[in-house]
């Protein structure tokens, strides 16, 4: 008996769940739940007024859900800020193409990235630390910045990938039915190739962020993709290098905006000079975690201009274990990430109004930012809202004079220094502190044994019962 008015119960409401549209010959529309085997009723109901059609009343979503299927392990694109990235990317689908330029190991071959990817460069000076038996290079592919014996310094034993996770997360692939959904879109991304398994020097790095604004370097040809992002997710302790200034100062005055990671020291960078985030005019990026909190790793500090998220990030990567073998994803967490994130909402400020200046690209970003739960006193002014900042650029008129109020002045928190500094750490690429390397395989297999223990559980339970 119970069973029949259960069934009952589920066909009444089965009646009303669906919403349809009712249009009438006369040209009006009625919206009903009225389930279509009761037209006739509507029919008679409207005194003659014939129904001309009925249709479902189908619920429509906005564009930027992904057809990539790790899409749903990328919490910062599915879960932060109501999936900000997602809904900046449908808000700029049209917009202008913006090169981004990742100074850092290199690139490898990966079909999410291949048809973004634009000219590049090889930076690295040092014949040993480049490991392609030269120096400067057009070569920016990389080849692994795994540790051995003619490069002790790594202190990886594997590759760590990093530039392809970086320009993964800022510009992989979207709805192409494969790995990941980039953080932009509309991006050309620019390898260029400065770290190897010892580190960058910090002169190969500032030669690397010159070429990327379209400056001229000694020694190397012309630049055909000026970046208007300039992402450098990668630092080391010391004072702002005067060498890196004068690039950086470069880059501004060419309209580029340079992001760089805070550091993953858990410091605060107010009082211990990390660099290149101490030179003035960078945009400097700390990490938020899945919760939208302050990770506990990231450096913090009034210098800090802005936070993005850094934990548990998927991303592009190879399957070599030291050398290039085939695409791959996996995820890593660090400030690097979260610079990743930044240029790629940085590009979609550009995107979507090209006319602006690097100044108003960061202050819009910081302006639009949102508050987070902050463990330290002083955190970064806010934590990237993407979609909030495309929806300001599209009405800020450009303006030359505006300034930036970039946190770090000269004669502020740092002086610079004439010395050429060796940036290292975490395997040459600072700013990854985690690898967290899962294949799908691995989340199926995690999720077998959680199905088989939840069945053995419940038959335990029942024998006791
Ligand atoms: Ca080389
Ligand atoms: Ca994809």
């Amino acid at each position: 008996m119970e069973r029949w008015i259960f069934l009952l119960v589920c066909l009444c409401t089965q009646q009303v769940f669906g919403n349809f549209i009712v249009k009438y010959r006369s040209g009006r529309m009625q919206k009903t739940k009225i389930d279509p085997r009761q037209l006739n009723a509507i029919s008679i109901s409207t005194e003659g007024n014939e129904i001309e059609y009925v249709e479902e009343d189908r619920v429509l979503h906005r564009h930027g859900y992904s057809n990539d299927p790790l899409y749903s392990q990328q919490w910062a694109m599915v879960n932060y800020l109501n999936d900000t990235f997602s809904r900046a990317k449908s808000e700029v689908s049209s917009g202008a193409q913006v090169t981004v330029a990742v100074v850092d190991t290199g690139m490898t071959n990966h079909s999410e990235l291949n048809s973004i990817v634009v000219g590049g460069y090889d930076f690295i000076s040092d014949t040993t630390n480049a490991r392609d038996g030269g120096g400067r290079d057009s070569d920016a592919t990389d080849p692994g910045d795994y540790g051995d014996y003619s490069v002790a310094c790594s202190g990886n034993s594997s590759s760590s990938w990093h530039g392809t996770h970086i320009a993964g997360i800022i510009a992989a692939r979207s709805n192409n039915g494969v790995g990941v959904a980039g953080a932009g879109t509309n991006i050309r991304i620019l390898p260029l190739r400065v770290l190897g398994p010892c580190g960058g020097q910090t002169s190969d790095i500032a030669d690397a962020v010159r070429w990327a604004a379209g400056g001229s370097v000694s020694g190397t040809p012309s630049n055909s993709y000026p970046a208007k992002v300039i992402n450098l997710s990668l630092g080391g302790k010391g004072q702002c290098s005067r060498y890196m200034q004068e690039a950086v100062d470069y880059a501004n005055s060419r309209g580029s905006v340079v992001v760089v990671s805070a550091g993953n020291d858990g410091s605060s960078i107010d009082s211990m000079d990390y660099t290149p985030a101490n030179c003035r005019g960078v945009f400097r990026v700390g990490a938020v975690n899945t919760s939208v909190g302050e990770s506990n790793y990231t450096n913090y500090g009034k210098i800090v201009d802005i936070s993005a998220p850094g934990d548990i990030i998927y991303s592009t990567v190879n399957s070599g274990y030291n050398s290039p073998s085939g695409e791959s994803y996996k995820s890593m967490s660090g400030t690097s990430m979260s610079a990743g994130f930044i240029s790629a909402a940085a590009a979609m400020v550009f995107s979507e109004n090209p006319n602006l200046y690097s100044d108003q690209v960061k202050d819009i970003l910081a302006r639009t930012s949102q508050s987070f739960l902050c463990q330290n006193a002083n955190c970064s002014r806010g934590t990237v809202d993407a979609f909030e900042a495309v929806i300001e650029a599209r009405s800020e008129i450009a303006d030359a004079s505006f300034r930036y109020d970039d946190p770090v002045v000269v004669g502020g928190f740092s002086s610079v220094s004439t010395t050429v500094q060796t940036t290292k750490g975490g395997g040459g690429a600072c700013g990854t502190i985690e690898d967290r390397s899962r294949s799908q395989k691995n989340y199926f297999g995690s999720f077998l044994i959680l199905c088989f223990a939840f069945i053995l559980s419940t038959k335990l339970s029942m024998k006791r019962s």
